[in-house]
């Protein structure tokens, strides 16, 4: 048995989710794809042997389609999700779910309307193994309570379209989620702080950026961002509690002896860093939906949650000051 999905935007990432639902995942085949550029959609389409569809809309509703992958670009994403919850059809929607909060209220209003989950959003860091080992050891009170987590994300380098308030919305919002999940609570305010720009990059662009959070609860959560730090792609987490700490491992990786030197590779890419988590993640979501159940992945409330945080840390980069993050109650449906 396998279901038929129908991915919208085969660009960097997309292509990348058609070769994997194609040739990793079980249970899923891809039967269509959309591209508002239709040479990267013939491209796609032609590795696994999927039909072009000329719109996202018509994707959506095509009856061969049974389930959709958006991963298109941020603004498109709130329209495409709302339409296939209008279809009834299971969505798998790439960070960010939304590019403004109040389009993120529509889909929970719709959502919530439909009676049942629809909607995963493609926070991988939850599916990755380090990230899953802290998970436990924080559930079962292994380093008592938390008080403090400091994480860093360095990109070797961006494109040049990478903007300043990206260093929250598209790359510190990976931390956001990671951190609401793992410490099982809300953030109630973010300062985000300028350190001294690299020179190595395009000038436009504040980089690095420090995020600091307080949760609701208290703990204290500071984030770097650094998007041009040239050596890798780096990604660091450590929580300190009331009775030890724990640290994400890094990826295992052969230690060179050579030259008066002991020396480990640092990967370059998020698709390496992260390539389990994103097969992980797509497999959980095609298990749940070819056993009927509801996806049991970051939910809408999360897609939400996470740009609301992120709006408010980038008012706080325009105005220097600390900034409430005021979220609505969260629905009983999402608990
Ligand atoms: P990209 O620019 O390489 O690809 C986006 C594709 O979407 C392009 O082919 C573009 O033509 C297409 N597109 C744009 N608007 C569209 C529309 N309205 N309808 C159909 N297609 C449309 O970008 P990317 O790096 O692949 O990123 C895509 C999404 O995936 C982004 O939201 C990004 O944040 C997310 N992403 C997530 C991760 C992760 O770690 N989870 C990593 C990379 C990208
Ligand atoms: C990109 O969109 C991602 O999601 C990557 O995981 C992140 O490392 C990068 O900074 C973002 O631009």
């Amino acid at each position: 048995m396998s279901i038929g999905i129908g991915l919208i935007g085969t660009g960097w990432i997309g292509e990348q989710h058609v070769h994997r639902l194609a040739h990793i995942v079980a249970g899923a085949r891809v039967v269509a794809v959309s591209d508002i550029d239709p040479e990267s959609a013939a491209k796609a389409a032609a590795q696994v042997g999927a039909r072009v569809v000329d719109t996202a809309e018509r994707l959506i509703t095509d009856p061969e389609v049974e389930a959709v992958v958006v991963a298109s670009w941020g603004p498109a994403h709130a329209e495409q999700v709302l339409a296939c919850i209008a279809a009834g059809k299971p969505v798998f929607c790439e960070k960010p779910l939304i590019t403004e909060t109040a389009d993120g209220l529509r889909i929970l209003k719709a959502e919530q309307a439909a009676g049942r989950r629809l909607v995963q959003v493609g926070f991988m860091r939850r599916y990755d193994a380090g990230y899953r080992q802290m998970k436990r050891i924080l559930d079962a009170g292994g380093i008592g309570e938390p008080l403090m987590a400091h994480c860093v994300h360095r990109n070797p380098n961006v494109r040049e379209a990478y903007t300043t308030e990206m260093a929250a919305k598209d790359t510190a919002v990976h931390e956001v989620d990671a951190m609401r999940w793992l410490l099982g609570e809300e953030f109630a305010t973010v300062q985000t702080v300028l350190p001294r720009k690299t020179s190595k990059r395009f000038p436009h662009l504040q980089d690095p950026q420090i995020f600091l959070f307080e949760t609701a609860s208290g703990a204290r959560v500071d984030v770097e961002a650094f998007v041009n730090c040239q050596y890798g792609y780096d990604i660091q987490c450590e929580i300190v509690g009331e009775d030890g700490a724990v640290r994400l491992p890094d990826p295992a990786a052969p230690v060179v002896r050579k030259g008066a030197k002991a020396s480990t590779e640092v990967l370059q890419e998020f698709g390496d860093r992260f390539a389990d988590a994103f097969d992980v993640e797509l497999q959980d979501w095609v298990d749940h939906l070819l056993a009927g159940e509801e996806p049991t992945g970051p939910s809408s409330w999360d897609g939400f949650a996470a740009t609301v945080v992120v709006e408010a840390a980038v008012r706080s980069l325009h105005s220097g000051e600390i900034v409430p993050i005021e979220l609505p109650e969260k629905p009983d449906f999402y608990a």
